[in-house]
């Protein structure tokens, strides 16, 4: 394929987004000219986003990093000379070894996320690297973690509904998730059910692309979706309308479940959520009589400080009803662990020799560059902007102001976080690599392999992290694995049944497998807490020192219904920023045709909270906490309900503006898995 001038060929999209496209790249005189959707892929079927028919763009973006660079102005101010490779890792090896003489490998820290989803690129050669360096570990908890452990608590693996089966549903709930944009092929599948009679009925903060096309939109106020689903329950118990057969045999706590969420009443609800009483009856009566009845749970829930409470108590929905034994019917937050690899063939933490080493939450880096002691003396990036995607950017751009951190950028582009870096390397794009990719949603594994030459002088990670594991002497024979040896080893997990009967010779036949889903058949027998059983009452939450049954907790910093701030609050507006519809997370964000489509930040604001202020739809406004500020665009809707005020998207912070959501956010952890809580934020908002 690489060196073929002209043809169509097979590809994935690398990003991370559950749909996990195949894609045909179409090539004429060496260069893609037109990416599409590969019709062949089982799920995706031939459809992709706009975001990605423009990754020609992208790949071939005239601001694309192409050869090694080293800082010649301030940190931040993005002035860098080339140098060359040997110079480079030379440079990198040698700080390196000498920090580790000096300080202990501890003084180094990774610092990445899934800014291409390739198993090999961000679970491989890297990891390997970082263990037999044994530098800091990294929690990489930005995304889906208070989620995921509230899910574990009540469910254990980590697999729900699979996509083929929301087909059948008959009443599918979005919640906290902005599909029409995140999930796009859900989105399609939902369609198709609603023909066949399916109501959609969507449950956010504010109406999103996919709440306006929802049968039913009920919106609420951030962070109170555990007391609404306690509710419901509330009205399931109270009426009657539970599985007493699926409790009986499949359920662990049911009688203190139904005991405890007495005091749910409706009008305690209502008064909690802003959802009236009378709507908290119709969807639990519409929810249990209603099936196949499917659940599709979004980050919007988790990234709260209650985010793992809201996700273990609507969890335990399906159990109520006996939902999980209707195909078609059950609950999706992740479908990642189907698709589990062999991780420690991959990662290799045998090769660490010291297992004690601290390990540093991604989502308080700024905080952890600021004041750990013994410090982080190194950083290195890739895959990520944290700049631009951390909570408190603020403090994250003051950590990587210090003059005595030494930092390693590799990226395809010059983010706002590169801009800090000591020495930037040049990553290609997914399009010129060999490398595995799983998605989070759907059940097909599939292959890359590079399409096109490398552009300029630019190395994939497993590349850089071959070269660099060269440059430090480290002899093991994992660091000379070819991305073909690893991928065999990854697919070599009998503890996963799921990946029964895929192989790269498959994968190189095929481009995408299915996992061997007939284990799913076992699922309720299968489930992987301690009792065996869906855990309405957890004894390893209590054992962690959270309630054991599912419980409404106010945010730490935000509103309910019944706790509204009072007459001169400092910041009496909840501030929610999840992502848009033309980027995907930052990425994106320095593609002119998806910019000019996303125009610029737009602030979401109530008409009486725009009133109040002396707002109007335009207006220039300023944004602000005791964080820091954002300048944004006024956009005068009634999608919210009164004193939450939205913003959709990551933007660059280009040109000195203040453009960054995440300058308001805070780095507290959620309560569950070390989570962020980027949408628990107060804020107040003023014309500029
Ligand atoms: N186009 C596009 N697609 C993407 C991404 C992107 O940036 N752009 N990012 C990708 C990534 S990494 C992820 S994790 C997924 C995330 O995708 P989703 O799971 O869809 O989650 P979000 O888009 O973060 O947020 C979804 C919704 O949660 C709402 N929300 C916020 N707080 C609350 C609350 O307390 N209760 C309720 N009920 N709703 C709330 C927000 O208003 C928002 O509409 O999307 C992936 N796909
Ligand atoms: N306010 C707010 N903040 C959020 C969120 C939110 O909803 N609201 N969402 C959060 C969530 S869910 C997530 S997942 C995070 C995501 O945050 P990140 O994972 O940081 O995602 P991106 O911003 O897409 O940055 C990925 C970077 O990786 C680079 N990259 C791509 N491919 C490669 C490669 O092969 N090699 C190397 N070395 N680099 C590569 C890209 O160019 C890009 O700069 O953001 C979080 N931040
Ligand atoms: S971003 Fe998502 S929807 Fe778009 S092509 Fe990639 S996987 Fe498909
Ligand atoms: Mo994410």
């Amino acid at each position: 394929m690489i060196h073929e001038e002209n043809g169509i060929f097979p590809a994935v999209c690398p990003l991370d987004c559950p749909d996990t496209c195949g894609l045909l790249l179409h090539k004429e005189n060496g260069k893609i000219v037109k990416v599409t959707g590969n019709p062949d892929h089982p799920i995706t079927q031939g459809a992709i986003c706009n975001k990605v028919r423009n990754m020609a763009e992208r790949v071939y973006h005239p601001e694309r990093v192409l050869y090694p660079m080293k800082r010649i102005g301030a940190k931040g101010e993005g002035k860098f000379e080339r140098i060359t490779w040997d110079e480079a890792i030379a440079e990198i090896a040698g700080r390196f070894q000498e920090l580790t003489r000096e300080h202990g490998p501890e003084s180094i820290l990774p610092y990445n996320f899934y800014g291409n989803m390739g198993i090999l690129s961000v679970e491989g050669m890297d990891r390997r690297f970082f263990n037999r360096l044994g530098a800091s570990k990294l929690q990489r908890a930005i995304c889906t973690a208070a989620g995921s452990a509230g899910w574990e608590y009540t469910m254990g693996f980590g697999g729900g509904t699979s996509p083929e089966e929301t087909l059948k549903a008959k009443l599918i709930i979005v919640w906290g998730g902005n599909i029409v944009s995140t999930n796009m092929h859900q989105v399609a599948l939902i369609e198709k059910a609603r023909k066949q009679g399916a109501k959609l009925v969507v449950i956010d903060v504010h109406r999103n692309r996919t709440g306006q096309r929802a049968d039913w939109f009920i919106p609420l106020y951030p962070g109170t979706d555990s007391a609404l689903a306690l509710g419901m329950m509330h009205v399931l118990f109270a009426r009657g309308l539970v599985n007493e057969e699926f409790l009986e045999r499949y359920t662990l706590g049911h009688e203190e479940l139904r005991e405890h969420v007495k005091t749910y009443t409706p009008l305690h609800v209502s008064a909690i959520t802003g959802v009236p009483a009378e709507d908290i009856e119709a969807l639990a009566i519409m929810y249990a009589e209603t099936s196949p009845a499917y659940i599709h749970m979004g980050n919007g829930l988790q990234h709260h400080d209650n985010g793992g409470m809201a996700i273990r108590t609507i969890s335990c929905l399906p159990a109520l009803t006996g939902q999980w034994l209707v195909p078609g019917g059950g609950a999706f937050k992740s479908n990642g662990a189907y698709a589990n690899m062999n991780s420690d063939a991959l990662e290799r933490p045998d090769l660490r020799s010291d297992d004690q080493v601290r390990t540093i939450n991604m989502n308080r880096i700024g905080e952890a560059l600021l004041t750990l002691d013994p410090p982080i003396r190194s950083l290195f990036v890739y895959c990520s902007n944290p700049a631009v995607v951390a909570p408190d950017t603020g403090k994250v751009e003051q950590g990587l102001r210090r003059e005595d951190l030494f930092t390693v950028v590799h990226d395809l582009f010059l983010t706002d976080t590169t801009k800090y870096a000591d020495i930037v390397l040049p990553a290609t794009s997914s399009f010129e690599n060999t490398d595995l990719y799983v998605s989070y949603w759907h059940h097909y594994v599939q292959l890359q392999e590079p399409v096109i030459p490398v552009q300029g002088e630019s190395k994939s990670n497993v590349e850089v992290f071959r070269l660099l594991a060269a440059a430090m002497g480290f002899g093991e024979e994992a660091f000379q694995e070819t991305e073909e040896e690893m991928i065999r080893q990854a697919l070599n997990y009998p503890d996963n049944p799921y990946l029964e009967g895929i192989s790269l010779e498959g994968l190189q036949e095929n481009r995408a497998m299915k996992l061997n889903m007939a284990h799913q058949q076992r699922y309720l027998d299968a489930l992987t807490t301690p009792s065996g059983k869906i855990e309405l009452y957890s004894a390893r939450m209590a054992d962690a020192g959270l309630p054991p049954l599912p419980t409404y907790i106010p945010l730490y910093e935000g509103y309910d219904g019944v706790n509204r701030p009072g007459e001169g609050s400092p910041y009496p507006l909840m501030f929610v920023s999840p992502p848009n519809h033309s980027f995907l997370n930052s990425t994106f964000g320095n593609v002119e045709k998806l910019t000019t489509l996303e125009k610029s930040p737009l602030l979401q604001i109530h008409p009486q909270d725009a009133a109040a202020r002396g707002i109007e739809d335009g207006d220039d406004v300023i944004v602000w906490n005791d964080r820091g500020s954002y300048q944004i665009k006024a956009n005068v809707t009634d999608k919210m309900l009164p004193g939450t005020v939205v913003s959709q998207g990551l933007w660059w912070g280009r040109d000195g503006q203040r453009r960054r959501a995440n300058a308001l956010t805070p780095d507290r952890l959620a309560d569950m898995g070390g989570g962020a809580v980027f949408f628990s934020t107060v804020v107040d908002v003023k014309r500029q």
